[in-house]
């Protein structure tokens, strides 16, 4: 059964990607958990929830499968909505501990016996939630079953002092180190110290067992069961069985997995394999790309590598995601100015204001996503003391097959609240390196979105150019209407402008650069000459950019202005082609071109309808 899974997992992840890696390093351990437990009235939480793709096949949802993370199709993630068996929806690490702890909680007040069992991997217990947890439920000595899937491996390979420990490298010169410092620590207790060492030293394996990865959890008051084999079934079912059976309390079991198990190619390299787009199921190769320029990703690394060679205080902080975002150069070139601190968005933030107190420029490359989890670390320790730290924001808008977990459509909103807070998005990735350029010179916090996917393909300036902060551009003069898209949608608003034009329509198109500070007298000097003003984002539309222009226009009561704000509903986008959902979600070219040929037909009554919003009206 186990090879049927992965033979389906990896056909069908050749033909329209996922991730492959972390649900075929899964498969026996998925098998042994749906056959000793009763799921779905068993509660099983996956972490991140990237690996669930067994889960999912042994859940009745094999006839689906093929659509997996695609348009209507099944989810990439466990998702409530979807089927009894998937307990907590899931995309962001760390969370299964918290959410089974609750859920625990929630059946004791019940008198529900039922177990509760989270899946969590060793990158994943890097992030802070997951030791938040641990340490209630050891508090609390509720039933909960926590299986640690350890492969050593995040996306990229796993960081941190808690995972050498978990690693059990306890062996050779750590171990003698060990060793010595125990003794020497024992020994200062003379008596009752002297004893402890002879007995230790009786025996070679009881001063290993001293050491063991469990002294971690058992100090947190977690039973601990393990190292055990995980793509051995019968040692995994003999396992889940003892616990099921006699388990009280928090236990944690930790299972040692290989990432990408029975797939050569992502054996081999699991960090590529993590998430991949179809590939060829021979070689393991992927589908040729589609030719064009490189990604907003790449523009971005290669403009901080060339950067930091000039700049010896810039430094650079990933939260397990080097590749991801385009920091593997930048990390070779300059090891010691260069930081993966885990799956710990949160510390990343903090991390980064301490380093600019003395001086450095920390440069935080996370995605839109994820950065949302370091909202407070913005405000209170970044922008409250008003710190140089550069913050690149990288898959800002609609990613999408990862679907809503993973779109970034809030950073707009989120970010240009907070004061001292400078948020930009450029229009191609040229301007995308002068902003980079700008932020670093900048003696406050500043933030730059860009979107998933490739450049546009624009010749890159030799020189890098400061830019006043606050200060847009007029890209085409018009009469009519004014085009006011922000980041990448300024491509989409200029294709429109050029449709209008064929229709007679002057359409002047500005690219304000600033989400904030907004270059107001620009905005404010070509709204009251077309009159009529359509803003344009992939964000969503409460509190982004187009309430920003909003505020901005309301303030100048001498001007009556027409104002359709184009954006992201108030819903959470699905899943699918990123074109497929901007034209649902109406900002893509036809979309500003119907709400500009909408704007004109209507009856210029400016002093009574000021402020409309794509669909409603405000009289
Ligand atoms: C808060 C957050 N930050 C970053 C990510 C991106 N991410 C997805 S999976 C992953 C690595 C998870 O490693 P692990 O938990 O060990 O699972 P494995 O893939 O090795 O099975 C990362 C960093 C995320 N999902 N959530």
């Amino acid at each position: 059964m186990a090879a049927d899974i992965r033979r389906e997992i990896i056909e069908t992840v050749a033909k329209v990607g996922g991730h492959l890696a972390p649900s075929l390093g899964v498969v026996e351990l998925t098998l042994a958990i749906h056959y000793v437990f009763d799921t779905p009235d068993d509660k099983l939480i996956w972490d991140v929830g990237h690996q669930c793709y067994a889960h999912k096949l042994l859940t009745g949802r094999r006839q689906h499968f093929k659509t997996i993370r695609q348009y209507k199709g099944l989810s990439g993630f466990p998702k409530r909505s979807e089927s009894a068996y998937d307990t907590f929806d899931t995309g962001h690490s760390s969370t299964s501990i918290s959410a089974g702890l609750g859920i625990a909680c929630a059946k004791d007040i019940l008198e529900d016996h039922k177990k509760v069992i989270a899946v969590i991997g060793d990158g994943s217990m890097t992030g802070g939630m997951a030791f938040e947890a641990l340490n209630q439920a050891g508090h609390l000595g509720k039933n909960l079953i926590v299986i640690l899937n350890d492969n050593e491996m995040s996306i990229s390979p796993n960081v941190g002092a808690l995972s050498s420990f978990l690693s059990r490298k306890m062996t050779g010169a750590t171990m003698s180190k060990l060793r010595k410092e125990m003794e020497q620590f024992l020994k200062s207790f003379s008596h009752v110290g002297e004893n402890i060492l002879q007995v230790l030293k009786k025996s070679e394996t009881s001063f290993k067992g001293f050491f063991t990865p469990g002294m971690l959890f058992e100090a947190l008051e977690f039973g601990y069961v393990g190292p055990i084999p995980g793509h051995d079934l019968n040692a995994l079912i003999e396992t889940l069985r003892n616990v099921n059976d006699f388990g009280r309390g928090p236990i944690l079991i930790h299972v040692v997995t290989t990432k990408g198990k029975g797939y050569k190619p992502a054996e081999d390299r699991p960090d590529d394999y993590h998430g991949v787009g179809p590939f060829d199921l021979a070689t393991g190769k992927p589908n040729a790309a589609s030719a064009g320029p490189p990604s907003y990703t790449a523009f971005f690394g290669d403009t901080l590598t060339r950067i930091a060679a000039q700049n010896p205080k810039v430094v650079a902080i990933t939260a397990a995601m080097p590749a991801g975002t385009g920091l593997t150069n930048f990390a070779k070139q300059f090891p010691d100015r260069f930081f993966d601190v885990g799956i710990a968005e949160q510390h990343a933030v903090t991390f980064a204001a301490g380093l600019a107190t003395e001086g450095i420029h920390p440069v935080v490359a996370i995605y839109s996503t994820f950065l949302q989890r370091s909202l407070d670390q913005v405000i209170h320790d970044v922008c409250l003391p008003n710190l140089p730290v550069t913050f690149m924001l990288d898959r800002a808008g609609l990613v999408g097959d990862d679907g809503p977990t993973h779109h970034g459509v809030f950073d707009l909103s989120f970010l240009r609240m907070i004061p001292n807070m400078v948020v930009m998005a450029p229009k191609d990735e040229n301007e995308l390196q002068h902003m980079l350029h700008t932020a670093i010179l900048h003696p406050g916090p500043a933030a730059i979105r860009y979107p998933r996917g490739q450049g546009t393909g624009i010749q890159l300036d030799a020189e890098l150019r400061q830019m006043e902060i606050g200060k847009g551009e007029i890209l085409q003069e018009g009469n009519d209407i004014l085009l006011l898209p922000i980041g990448n949608r300024i491509q989409a608003a200029l294709a429109a402008a050029a449709e209008l034009a064929k229709m007679g329509i002057s359409v002047a198109v500005i690219n304000p650069r600033f989400v904030s500070p907004l270059d107001r007298d620009l905005i404010l000097a070509w709204a009251a000459k077309a009159r009529r003003v359509i803003t344009i984002e992939e964000n969503v539309k409460k509190g982004g950019f187009g309430s920003a222009v909003l505020e901005l226009l309301a303030t100048d009561h001498d001007q009556p202005v027409r104002v359709t704000v184009l954006g992201l509903p108030d819903t959470f986008m699905e899943q699918g082609p990123q074109e497929t959902l901007r034209s649902l979600a109406g900002i893509d070219t036809q979309a500003i071109c119907q709400a500009a040929m909408a704007m004109m037909d209507k009856k210029s009554n400016d002093t009574e309808v000021r402020v409309e919003e794509s669909g409603e009206k405000k009289r």
